[in-house]
Parts: C-alpha cells; structure tokens; sequence
C-alpha cells in the first residue's frame, strides 16, 4: 500500500479502508465491542480521515451521518456499540432509509465463538446474527468473518450505499478479527478497479415520447421531488421550467427548483394540476399523493429509479400512482439529456413561441396573485402573540435572503420556503420524508459539520418535540465549534397531534378542548436558553414579542457567523 503505514491489527485494516474512501468524520458513542477499531481510529490513524465525533447517544451519530451525507453526496460513518447501540440507532437508519440517503453505519459484536466471550455482558449484547435488527431498512449489511474478507466487504458496501437509489448499509466486526493481529501482508485492492457503475439513462423512445407530449401539451406540469439531489439535475429542471413555461410543484424532498422563482407553484397545487393535461413527474417518492387533484385526462410521465429500492417491510413506496409512461432513469442524466434535444427542437419552439409566452404570462399573473394573498395573511398575522409563523418567516427572510445561507431543517408546513430565497443547489436540505421526529437537531449539525468553514451560514427551523428527543447534540456542536443557528420554532407542544386528538373528539362527539391533554409541553414551560447554556451554546430569547425578532434574530446569526460557534433561538410561536 502506497505510503500507508502497515496494517497490524485487524481494526487497523478498517480504517486503512475509510481512509482510502475518503470518509471525513466517524460520530461514535464508545463502546467496547468495538474498542479495537476505536484504538485504530485515535492511534492506527491518528484521528484524521476519519476524525472522531463523539455524540451522547447513537441516534444522534446516525442522524449526524445523514445530515453529512445530504450536503455532501457521499457518506461519512457512524459507529455504534453491538446489539443496544445499534437498538438506539435504528430510529435514524430507518429516517436515512427513508430519505435514500447514504450512510456507514460500523458496528462490533461477538465474540462469535463463545468460549472467547467474558461471562455476561458479552452473552447479552452478542445477537445472531446482528444485522438482522436493521436488515429490513438498509440496502446491505454484512459480518466478515476473517481479517483477510474485510477489503471485499467494505467495498461492496461503499458502493452499493453511493450507488442510486442510496441507501444506508451496516457492517458488523467481531471483536475478536478487529483485535486480532494480522500475519503477513494483506492485499490492499487498487479501488479505481470498484468504482461505482455508469448512471442509468433512458432508451430512445422515453426521450421521444416525452419531447413530442411536451410540445404537444397546453397546460404542462413539471412535479419534482428528490431531483435536487444532483447540480446537474437542479440545474435542468430550472432550464426545462424556463424553456417552455413549465409551472414547476415542489415536493420538497429536496431543493428541486428556486424557491421564489416565477414559475415556482408550490402551494397551488390544486389550480396548476385541476387544468393539467401533462404531468412529467420527476423522483417523486409519492405520486398517488402528489397527483391528488389532477384532471382524469391527463397524460403523466414518472421519471425515478425507485422501483430499484423496495423492502416488503417498510411500506414507504405509498400507494400506486397511474402513470402513462413511466421511466427508469437516473434524473442527473436524464434532465441534462432531455433538455438538451429540446432546445434542439428549433422550429418547433418557434411555431410555439407566442402560446409560451402567453402562457408564461398567465402563470405569472396567477402567482402575484397568490404572493399577494399570503404576503397580506403575514401582514395581518404580523403583531399577533404568540408569534405568528408567518412573521417569523418573512423576519429571517429580511436578514437572511442576502446571505449565503443554507436552510438545514423546515416547520412543519414548509411555509417558510414562501419567504426564504432558496436558489441555489442544495440550499435546502429537504423536507422530512421518515416522520421519525428527534432526528432534525442532530441532523442539521451534520450538515454544518460537512459545511464547517465554507463561509455559508446554517440555519435550521428546530420544532420543540423534536427538540426534546437529542438535546444532547448541543454538546457535540459546542465541543466540535460547529457553526449552526437553530430557531426554535417553539409551539409548546408535539402540535401535530393537537390535530389528531381534535379530529378524533369532532368524530366521538367528545370534549374538543380535551384535545391538548398529554399533548402540550407546558406547566413548566422549557428552558431552552437554559438547556443550550447547559452544554455551553449560547441560547438567544425566548422571544415573545413580535417586534423583538429582528433585533435578537440578527444579533444570533451575527454570533453564528463572527464566532463560528453553535447558537439557539427560542422563538415561542403559535400552533402553524
Ligand atoms: C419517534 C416519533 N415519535 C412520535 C411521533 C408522532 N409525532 C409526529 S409529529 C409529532 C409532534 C412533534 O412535535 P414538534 O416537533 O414540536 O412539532 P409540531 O407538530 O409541534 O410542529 C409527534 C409526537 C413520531 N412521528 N416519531
Ligand atoms: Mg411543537
């Protein structure tokens, strides 16, 4: 191995391989099924590529993981003790599953072989065979069963995790080949001999028929979901949109379109697809949902590869959609691809020009329309207490929208992208696809470890629930100095089911006023400038008046951005 020091322990070998593939961060909880790879980590590696992430509890590690790998497109590990820190994990491999998003989730067990095993702790957290706890959400996991097939395993499982759909994967090291030492040399693979195979794109007749409805269609629509996923992709879909006057709905499962932009209909759902008569949806991990109000008539094309990750345990595929021509393609070349022959279609554009123009003017007369209506319910809202949501979103919109921010975690509505100028790739992270609630916190520092020191400011929406579940993170981000701005989006209650208690009470003709009980978190209410100050992030508020928020809003992210460090908000706000 070139300039690489000799392996000599088992556990050594594992992190010559995260080394090799480049993997930044491994976020742990100590435990001692995997104390020999924890050794190989700090003095085999030298606490470099991989550095060490200590969190204080697995589902953080995990979740940090996951926010990485959102801004990075490529995973960083997570380490988790045998059987009860993988238990404490699973929360967020199943929310990474969900998400499709890539993770190493590295693990200890055993001793396998039992007369190796110390009587008792080594009996209860050895499982056979421990994978099978996260099988069902992850795309692969493995246990080598000797030093020499560690290389083979860790490569497979790097490339089907970074290989679309992503996925999580698991691998699981005995104790004893991690502490063994190793006899002899032990070939270290040349990797440019594994990479990941070619995209998948679509045969001839996806391009065709696709061009010729989308030239033919009177009231196109364009539904996205996870396209954002890839620059190239983003990058299309806001060509293909411009090109023809395509109003664009945004699922939300990532940035897939600007959110100010003209021709951006996200939230007018029903008007654009009520008089649709082509929908070219595009990654949408629920189409069944996403189509809910479209015209019988129309014609829709699916372009996704998510036929290609189905689990019969997890039912996250939703309900099947109609679709016309669905396509198996890898969106990063399909959209390229697909915008390229159209703007080759050069008479035919011109015989077009004036019905896109006027439909590029409808379109944008029908958004002024709804930008006027929902900028006068924030203007209404704008002095009511608590704090309306709206007035929170449009005061870090002020301060924000001449920044370069990247939003990291959303409210539940995802109104905030109504003020917000999100423009950029990948200037949103995406909406929670999993609704496993605890992971935002965690997540969103993730995802300002992998952006530490590019000058871009992070700033999550944090719902106090969620809050509540991993407040532990504010140690790792306070340890770490990981810049975040976390504001509190703090309704003083696991709201959500408010919503439900009510349906169910309206429904049983029972006390609609009983809806809050074993719902609302008050009597006392929560000290989260308290709790941030506890583990050293300094904690902005609580703000209760409306007109205090500019001010304490841009005092935290001028912390945020001048001291590089972590900081909270807590805003006390209504219910939506
Ligand atoms: C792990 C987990 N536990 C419980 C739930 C059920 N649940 C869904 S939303 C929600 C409320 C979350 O409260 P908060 O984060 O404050 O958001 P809010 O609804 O108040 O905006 C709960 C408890 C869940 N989805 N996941
Ligand atoms: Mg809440």
């Amino acid at each position: 191995m070139n300039g690489r020091r000799k392996p000599e322990y088992g556990s050594d070998l594992i992190v010559d391989l995260l080394k090799a593939f480049d993997i930044e961060y491994a976020a742990l909880n100590p435990g001692s099924s995997f104390r020999g790879l924890h050794d190989s980590l700090v003095n085999y590696g030298g606490n470099r590529q991989p550095e060490v992430i200590l969190c204080c509890h697995e589902e953080v590690a995990v979740s940090m993981a996951y926010g990485y790998a959102r801004v990075k497109g490529r995973p960083m590990a997570a380490i988790v003790h045998d059987i009860v820190g993988l238990q404490h994990a699973t929360m967020a491999i199943y929310n990474a599953w969900t998400c499709r998003t890539p993770v190493i989730v590295l693990g200890g067990t055993g001793p396998m072989d039992t007369v190796k095993r110390r009587s008792g702790i080594d009996w209860t957290h050895t499982a056979l065979v421990q994978g099978e706890q996260v099988r069902n959400y992850v795309k692969w996991d493995d246990q080598p069963a000797s030093i020499e097939s560690i290389p083979e395993s860790f490569i497979r499982a790097y490339r089907l995790a970074t290989t679309e759909p992503m996925a999580p994967v698991y691998l699981c090291y005995d104790t004893e080949i991690q502490e063994k030492k190793i006899d002899g040399e032990i070939p270290f693979p040349d990797l440019r001999r594994y990479g990941p195979p070619l995209r998948i794109q679509a045969p001839e007749e996806g391009f065709e028929n696709t061009i010729r409805w989308l030239l033919e269609s009177r009231h196109p629509v364009l539904v996205a979901d996870s396209v954002g996923r890839a620059e190239a992709a983003f990058d299309a879909l806001v060509g293909l949109a411009e090109l023809l006057a395509v109003p664009v709905l945004d699922q939300g499962g990532r940035l897939n379109f600007p959110s100010l932009h003209p021709l951006n209909f996200t939230g007018q759902e029903k008007e654009v697809l009520s008089r649709a008569d082509l929908v070219v949806a595009v990654d949408v991990a629920n189409l069944h949902g996403a189509l809910g109000s479209l015209s019988s008539q129309a014609k829709v094309i699916h372009v996704h590869l998510n036929d290609l990750l189905v689990r019969s345990w997890s039912q996250d595929y939703d309900k099947l959609a109609e679709v016309d021509l669905p396509i198996l393609a890898d969106s990063q070349i399909f959209l390229p691809e697909l915008l390229r022959r159209l703007r080759e279609e050069k008479s035919a554009l011109a015989g077009l020009k004036d019905a896109i123009d006027r439909r590029r003017g409808e379109l944008s007369a029908m958004r002024s329309e709804w930008v006027r209506g929902f900028q006068e319910e924030a203007r209404k809202k704008s002095n009511e207490k608590p704090i309306a949501a709206l007035r929170l979103f449009s005061e870090m919109a002020q301060i924000l929208n001449d920044q370069d921010f990247v939003l990291t975690n959303h409210s539940a509505r995802l109104q905030e992208l109504r003020f917000l100028n999100c423009s950029r790739f990948n200037q949103f992270l995406g909406r929670r696809r999993f609704g496993g609630v605890g992971n935002s916190l965690p997540a969103s520092l993730g995802a300002a470890l992998a952006l530490k020191g590019s000058g871009k400011i992070c700033v999550g929406i944090q719902p106090d629930g969620d809050f509540l579940f991993n407040p532990s993170t504010l140690w790792t981000a306070a340890h770490y100095e990981i810049p975040l701005l976390m504001v509190l989006f703090n309704n003083r209650s696991y709201y959500n089911d408010e919503e439900h208690q009510g349906v169910m009470a309206i429904h049983r003709g029972r006390p609609v006023e009983n809806k809050t009980i074993g719902i609302r978190i008050e009597k006392p209410d929560v000290d989260f400038v308290h709790i941030a100050r506890g583990y050293s992030v300094r904690g902005f508020g609580p703000v209760t008046e409306p007109n205090d928020l500019n001010r304490i809003l841009k005092e935290a992210v001028s912390y945020v951005k001048e001291k590089a460090q972590p900081a909270v908000v807590d805003v006390v706000t209504q219910n939506r």
